[in-house]
């Protein structure tokens, strides 16, 4: 019997499987019902008294060598490469779920791909500005509210370091670095210092566009965001042009689109007027295209600035400014099937 033990104890120690059944097969020869090891286990119980106790603990150490080989050699198996393993490569793979855009950059996308149609091109810049790109630059007066740590974030108060309040410079910078023509789309978040409430966040989206070159005039402009209207809400869309004013354009204009919800016709989220605002715009002034470098006699262009927040509540009726931060899955899994 001690032959045999041995004999086993070495058959386990040179095991070699080429495949993960032949370890299968092999647990089932050694441990199985009919497997060596109860064979072993039914002869013991000829043995006499005597040498039970050596022959019980070669026998015991013997299961336990076999339950660690096998141990080992299966989680060798795991590791080892789907080349060494001879599984099917061509079966399906596993479905895992997948995750989803978020609203806001579904919306920053589509008003990307919009105006790309229209010839602009996309442009980034840093969130971390200094006054010149933020203020000087568009014009805004040594006085103006904006520029006070009330509704600015400073990083450095001393040296006019901030995050910037919109992406308007973006479009400084690349005034300063290129002549027109220009035609340009500007996403990205800005900083606000204000309190957070359903209508209102400290930081949030914004896209912005800018095109410059000669007789550009603002008949332009209106074609293009009624264009911008009709891609964005439907065929049927509506605009109208408010006066307005902005420091950085004149004359200026807020765009109001017809109210998707209620053709119209007048409802809780237009507040009975039919129409929606949708965004700010207006002819570059010439002070801001002389202070980037740009010839004021020669060029003329518009702008347009929009909340990409704002777009998507109203493209989706979201009520709630607060949930596109909280990353709740019951809010962000709404917006699975649309691409
Ligand atoms: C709004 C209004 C606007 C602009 C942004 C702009 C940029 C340059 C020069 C002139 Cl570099 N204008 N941008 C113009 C008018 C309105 O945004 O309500 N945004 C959410």
């Amino acid at each position: 019997m001690i032959d045999k033990i041995n004999q086993l104890l070495e058959t386990v120690q040179a095991f070699q499987p080429a495949t993960s059944a032949e370890i299968e097969e092999f647990r089932i020869r050694m441990l199985g019902k009919k497997g060596a090891l109860n064979a072993l286990f039914e002869e013991f119980k000829q043995v006499s008294v005597d040498r039970k106790k050596e022959l019980g603990g070669r026998i015991n150490t013997l299961k336990m060598a076999v339950q660690d080989k096998i141990a080992a050699l299966k989680a060798d198996w795991e590791n080892a490469d789907t080349e060494q393993r001879n599984d099917d490569l061509s079966r399906p793979g596993s479905n895992d779920r997948l995750g989803t855009r978020h609203p806001i950059s579904l919306v920053k996308n589509q008003i990307e791909e919009i105006f790309k149609r229209l010839g602009y091109t996309v442009a980034e810049g840093p969130e971390i500005e200094d006054d010149w790109h933020v203020f000087s630059a568009l014009n805004f007066a040594p006085e103006h509210p904006a520029r006070d740590m009330q509704d600015t974030f400073f990083v450095d108060k001393e040296n006019e370091i901030l995050l910037r309040t919109h992406t308007s410079s973006i479009q400084v910078r690349i005034m300063e670095n290129q002549q027109p023509p220009i035609r340009v789309i500007c996403p990205g978040r800005v900083f606000r210092n204000e309190a957070i409430s359903a209508r209102a966040h400290c930081i949030f989206h914004q896209v912005e566009g800018l095109y410059i070159d000669e007789n550009v005039s603002f008949a332009d402009l209106k074609q293009s965001i009624l264009y911008f209207a009709k891609e964005m809400f439907g065929e049927e869309a509506r605009i109208r042009f408010r006066p307005s004013y902005f420091p950085f354009t004149e004359p200026s204009a807020e765009v109001d689109v017809s109210c998707n919800l209620c053709a119209g016709a007048g409802c809780n989220v237009c507040k009975g007027t039919g129409w929606l605002e949708i965004m700010g715009c207006g002819m570059v002034d010439p002070h801001v295209l002389e202070a980037c470098g740009i010839d004021s006699q020669k060029y003329t262009g518009f702008a347009f600035g929009m909340g990409v927040e704002r777009i998507a509540m109203l493209k989706y009726g979201i009520r709630d400014l607060r949930l596109y931060f909280e990353n709740d899955l019951r809010f962000l899994s709404q917006f699975d099937s649309v691409i």
